[in-house]
């Protein structure tokens, strides 16, 4: 099995590709990736070279893509479609580059796998779904209808978009997944959990952004990775699966779970974080129903205790500081232009 991976170096791509690597003895991993704030190439460190080689470059560039593209030959070949800008802050201050990333980018990547008839999986985000009020007992399906809040969502709503049509219009065998909001190891420190365990580790405070209400469905990055691997395996093209893995907490009780589990409480009515000025348009709630892909796929997540999962996270931050130490400093001076304590 060979594969393109974009975005290989990025979180979850990284991820994905140790796993591969580890579980499939004769699968070939190229990784298409732009090498953006986001990547890291230590993140692929040790992996063996004659079965997983880096090409540095931008996904939209078509000239690239398709070369690469056009060497997947075999029945089992595909493109796994991770590459986008992914930090929903950053779309709010600077829109473009998501745009062209997560619009162009997928628009050259669906021409490259409708020219050399290659199958595709495109990676998503529940956030397409825009959000749900806090008593809502709904869930996201694949019936809910789009309607993405911030230029994030919008450009990865976009991209779907286009693979839904490049199936329909030209038979790309491309399938589609929409995730809810990953953690583990690898997670660049802007993000949340990454960015409240790194603080805590150089004598920072964690922020909170608002009250903490906001909800996330948190899903270990091992998990929606054996999904994603479901899918290729098993999947069928034209179809859109969710995952998710039923971990709704607000964000209050995922940062009182992490100063817990840091020894940093807090002491005479201080919680041990600070609140800091809210995301504008920040979305309320996320939650997926991934029961139908369960069921087709008989997929079943195995990091179902968020504590457990948040423990061994921050162990892993703890015992790779030369991975994040490097941007920490740049990623807080960056939040300290706009962010304020309330
Ligand atoms: P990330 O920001 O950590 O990694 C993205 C990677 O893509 C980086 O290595 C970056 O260099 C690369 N990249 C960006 N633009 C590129 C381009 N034009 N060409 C080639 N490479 C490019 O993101 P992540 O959290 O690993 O997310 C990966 C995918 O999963 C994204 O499509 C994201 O929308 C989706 N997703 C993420 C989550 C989450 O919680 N992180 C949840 C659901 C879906
Ligand atoms: O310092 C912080 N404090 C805080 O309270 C940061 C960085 C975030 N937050 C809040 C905002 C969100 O409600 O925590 C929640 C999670 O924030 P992010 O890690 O920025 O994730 P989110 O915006 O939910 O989007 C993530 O999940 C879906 C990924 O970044 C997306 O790529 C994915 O599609």
């Amino acid at each position: 099995m060979r594969l393109v991976v974009t975005g290989g170096a990025g979180f979850i791509g990284a991820n994905f590709v140790h796993t591969v690597v580890r579980d499939h003895p004769h699968a070939h991993v190229t990784v298409l990736d732009a090498m953006t704030y986001a990547a890291n190439r230590s993140s692929l460190a040790g992996l063996p070279s004659d079965r997983v080689e880096l090409v540095e470059a931008d996904c939209a560039d078509p000239e690239v893509t398709d070369g690469l593209v056009a060497q997947l030959t075999g029945p089992q070949d595909a493109v796994v479609h991770f590459a986008a800008e992914s930090h929903n802050d950053n779309s709010l201050a600077t829109p473009w580059p998501f745009v062209h990333s997560n619009i162009v980018g997928t628009y050259a990547v669906l021409e490259a796998c409708r020219s050399h008839d290659v199958r595709l999986h495109h990676v998503s985000t529940d956030e397409v779904y825009g959000d749900l009020q806090l008593d809502d007992p709904a869930k996201f399906t694949p019936a809910t209808a789009y309607n993405p809040s911030s230029p994030y969502s919008a450009t990865k709503a976009g991209a779907d978009m286009l693979v839904r049509a490049w199936v329909r219009s030209f038979g790309v065998r491309a399938t589609i997944s929409n995730c809810s909001n990953n953690y583990g190891p690898y997670q660049h420190v802007e993000k949340f959990i990454p960015r409240q365990i790194t603080n805590l580790l150089t004598g920072q405070r964690p922020r909170l952004y608002g009250s903490g209400a906001n909800v996330r469905d948190w899903i270990h990055v091992d998990d929606h990775n054996a999904a994603v691997l479901a899918i290729l395996d098993r999947g069928q093209p034209g179809r859109t699966y969710l995952i998710g893995a039923d971990g709704e907490h607000s964000n209050l009780e995922v940062m009182q779970m992490l100063c817990d589990l840091m020894g940093a409480t807090g002491t005479g009515g201080d919680p041990g974080f600070d609140h800091v000025t809210d995301r504008p348009g920040h979305d309320l709630r996320y939650a997926i129903d991934a029961s139908a892909t369960r069921t087709e796929l008989g997929w079943q997540p195995q990091h179902t205790d968020l504590r457990e999962g948040l423990s061994a996270t921050i162990e892993w931050y703890r015992d790779n500081r030369d991975w994040w130490e490097p941007v920490k400093e740049r990623v807080e001076a960056r939040y300290a232009r706009t962010e304020k304590v309330l």
